[in-house]
């Protein structure tokens, strides 16, 4: 008898675990999301679809270190279907999101928009990351990599 309810104890310790764990993995998940959620130019999270674009930075012998894109934006075309130092729209008071690739086996890049708060890590080779920002100014703007300075070209926000 008492044996019987020791082990319908040790069940339910381990279901309250199971509850625990699964309560701070959701939690963990969750607090992942929301943080995602927030725009690097605000302090809370923004609902919306953002408007997505695609950044590559390489390094090849004619151009150098740039930044390229294979998307719709425009630019200096190069390289196949690559847009050298592209330039990314986005539609004003909409988001904007950028993710971005370091394909350059040389050296570290990152990308800066001043005026959106944006600034990545100096991402390794073959790291990524987005950054999600509200295009809350109309204009013109320069993204450019701290590292290499002639790395840079402009957010068109209209
Ligand atoms: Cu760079």
């Amino acid at each position: 008898m008492s044996k019987q309810r020791r082990t319908s104890r040790r069940m339910s310790n381990k279901k309250i675990l199971a509850i625990i764990g699964f309560t701070l993995v959701s939690a963990a998940i969750g607090y992942a999301v929301f943080n995602s959620m927030i725009p690097t130019n605000r302090s809370f999270p923004v609902l919306g679809v953002p408007e997505n674009t695609y950044l590559v930075t390489k390094h090849d012998s004619q151009n150098g270190y740039v930044f390229a894109s294979k998307g719709t934006t425009s630019g200096k075309k190069s390289m196949g279907s690559m847009h050298i130092m592209p330039e990314i729209h986005v539609t004003q008071d909409q988001l904007g999101s950028i993710h971005m690739i370091n394909e350059d086996t040389d050296s570290k890049h990152n990308l800066n928009i001043d005026e959106f708060n944006v600034h990545t890590k100096d991402l390794n080779y073959f790291e990524t990351q987005t950054v999600t920002f509200v295009a809350d100014k109309e204009g013109s703007f320069r993204y450019y990599c701290t590292i290499h300075p002639e790395m840079n070209g402009r957010l068109i926000v209209q």
